[in-house]
């Protein structure tokens, strides 16, 4: 279906310029490139075939290929085969999808770190230590007679114990990679005119809602999704609360209480330069008891009047305090997220709930110790907290068991 020059046969990893011919002369120039296996995306020989960007042009070129045999490819299944082939991981291959996903740059560079094993990598020394405490246990039992001491109850819980934390931090660390990966909804809500669309403007850096000096100015929802700190963050500007104002008001109050529901985290905004009303209280327990709420204390380069506790006090006007917000915001929906930026978090619900699976078997090995149960019942909550490990990283062998046995307890000599 291609036309190649005479003087260039088709070589691994380099590009060759090639014609794509129609029925009645060259439709396109193409460039040709063909991965020799191993080296190639799913491990298997792959050709590639890059045409200009029509989509008639491209059309063609498939159907041509098609008409030779060729077939469509499933969704995920080039990066399916590099999996099967061996070529990445699980997590490696779940972190391509999220690289297509990615909306901020924050997002793709996350993603694009765990296509490169970082997950795996993180996982590995926690389980490479469950393995060695396996080994000292299987050893103990297998090789009794010949003098193997049995591990005492202490040095178990000592072995458990770095291994229980530093899964149960990578599980934490969910908390912060979900926001990552998913995004986040904030709703500004507040009484009239105590400046949300401004803080709105002001977080989303564009003037989008409008904003004036009457109570009332914001009817509907409004809302625009903003990155903050890489991450991209749906924010939901809303009407003023307040009563019996004629039906469109009802209606668009009603509408904000409907967005705080749906709100991962609320911000109440509160006018600092006057006194602190009973709506304002009562707006505030509201969003407290619906979930996650900041307090954020608008108009401070103003004189402030309002006497409250826990309040973020900005000013939309100046831009003073919103640097500020902007990491309380991040510290209300994943509490010390800040330091595990840069050491790596997992971002998949998978991986979390594979690793909470471990942590429970850990936890009922520790009460098997402190009950002193034997040592072949503790092994089987110990390889049942290994199995949700394998699940991620992938299977342990019979055979990674006994090599470490047989390497680091000189047995059988
Ligand atoms: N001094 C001062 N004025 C502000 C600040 N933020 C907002 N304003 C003013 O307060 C008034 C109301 O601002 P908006 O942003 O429209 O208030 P809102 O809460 O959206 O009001 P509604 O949509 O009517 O509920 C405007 O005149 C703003 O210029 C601030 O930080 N300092
Ligand atoms: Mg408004």
């Amino acid at each position: 279906m291609l036309r190649f020059p005479r003087e260039h046969a088709l070589q691994s990893w380099r590009a060759v310029l090639a014609e794509l011919p129609g029925p009645e002369g060259t439709i396109d120039q193409v460039v040709v490139t063909f991965f020799e296996r191993p080296r190639s995306y799913t491990a298997e020989d792959v050709l590639e075939i890059s045409c200009h960007g029509s989509p008639v042009v491209l059309r063609y070129c498939v159907e041509r290929a098609l008409g030779e045999g060729a077939r469509l490819a499933e969704p995920g299944e080039f990066t399916l085969r590099a999996y099967l082939n061996g070529r990445i991981d699980l997590p490696q291959a779940e972190a391509v999808r999220d690289l297509i996903e990615a909306t901020t740059l924050y997002q793709a560079r996350i993603a694009a770190q765990q296509v490169e094993g970082s997950v795996s990598r993180r996982i590995a020394p926690f389980k490479e230590r469950l393995l060695e405490l396996i080994s000292l246990l299987e050893a103990g039992i297998d090789f009794a007679e010949d003098d193997v001491s049995v591990a005492p109850a202490e040095e178990i819980l000592r072995r458990l114990d770095p291994i229980e934390s530093g899964l149960e931090r990578l599980a934490a660390s969910f908390a912060y990679g979900h926001i990552v990966r998913s995004g986040l909804t904030l709703a500004i809500v507040g009484r009239p005119n105590v400046g949300k669309s401004s803080l709105f403007n002001r977080l989303l850096e564009q003037d989008r809602a409008i904003v004036t000096d009457i109570p009332g100015t914001t009817r509907d929802l409004v809302s625009e999704v903003a990155a903050i700190r890489g991450v991209p963050v749906k924010l939901v500007d809303t009407a003023g609360i307040r009563e019996g104002e004629g039906l469109v008001e009802t209606l668009g109050v009603e509408r904000s209480f409907q967005a705080m529901a749906d709100a991962d985290l609320t911000l109440v905004v509160i006018d600092l330069s006057a006194p602190v009303e009973k709506p304002d209280r009562e707006l505030i327990g509201r969003a407290k008891s619906q979930g996650r709420a900041l307090i954020v204390g608008n108009k401070s380069d103003l004189t402030v009047q309002a006497e409250l506790e826990d309040v973020v006090a900005v000013s939309a006007l100046t831009g003073a305090g919103i640097e500020n917000l902007r990491d309380t915001i991040f510290e209300a929906v994943a509490p010390g997220a800040t330091g595990e930026q840069e050491t790596g978090f997992i971002t998949s619900l998978r991986h979390e709930q594979l690793l909470r699976e471990s942590l429970t078997y850990l936890a009922k090995a520790r009460t098997a110790v402190a009950d002193n149960i034997p040592h072949e019942m503790l092994l089987l909550d110990l390889y049942a907290a290994l199995r949700p490990i394998d699940a991620i990283t992938g299977a342990t062998t019979a055979d990674d068991i006994l090599n470490r046995i047989f390497s680091t307890f000189c047995i059988g000599k």
